[in-house]
């Protein structure tokens, strides 16, 4: 199996960011799907963070043969029954700004208070390798919705998304203290011992 490039299938500019700083130590080059001259867009309409994983991470690796992993994370409110979930990043159309729909989640959250405001972001990384295998990693990171946006780092929900142990917002976060912390730095690690052990086989 070919380990010298992997692809990493996303069009996420702040998931990338992440995912390179992680994967550094590899000693394999991620190339993104713009790197890889990759342009189609994956249907991605599986009702779980999984199914959307292995769906993005299959599909690249059927077009191009080599090892390709991908990424499906989203943000859960449990007062909003979970929303927006897997639907994160079509929550009220693509199109419209993060600061419109973390605007409409602080508003949706009004006279609630505390544990009421609990929330979490959950990260599956899917592996497809060019022999049919599929991995799966999945990590999550527990917090609360917070009452303002906050912060200029990470990307998406990281304004609204307060650390109550850390007593900070997400986007407050330097990209090595989210790393240490995030579900994707959690599900990075996990995929990244799996492919360790199957580079040296
Ligand atoms: P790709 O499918 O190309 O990877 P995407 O942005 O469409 O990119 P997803 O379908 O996995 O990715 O949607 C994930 C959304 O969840 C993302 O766009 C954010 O809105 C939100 N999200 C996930 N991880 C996040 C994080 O670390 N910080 C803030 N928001 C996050």
């Amino acid at each position: 199996m070919q380990w010298d490039t992997i692809i990493f299938a996303t069009g996420n500019e702040g998931k990338l960011r992440e995912i390179r700083m992680i994967m550094e130590d590899l000693g394999v080059r991620v190339q993104s799907l713009k790197e890889a001259g990759i342009t189609i867009e994956v249907e991605e309409n599986g009702t779980t963070f999984e199914e959307n994983a292995v769906m993005k991470a299959k599909a690249i690796m059927e077009l191009t043969g080599q090892v390709v992993l991908a990424d499906d994370s989203g943000l859960e409110v449990d007062a909003l029954n979970k929303e927006p979930g897997v639907y994160s990043a079509r929550y009220m159309g693509y199109d419209t700004s993060y600061h419109v729909k973390n605007q409409t989640i602080l508003e949706r959250l009004e006279g609630k208070t505390g544990e009421e405001r609990s929330a979490r972001f959950v990260c599956v990384i899917a592996a497809a390798l060019p022999d049919g295998r599929v991995l799966t990693t999945r990590g999550t990171m527990e917090g609360q919705i917070g009452y303002e946006e906050k912060g200029e780092h990470g990307f998406g929900y990281d304004p609204i998304f307060y650390l109550p142990d850390d007593g900070c917002y997400s986007a407050e976060l330097s990209l090595e203290q989210k790393n240490q912390l995030s579900h994707r730095g959690k599900a990075l690690r996990l995929m990244k011992e799996e492919l360790k052990k199957l580079k040296e086989a």
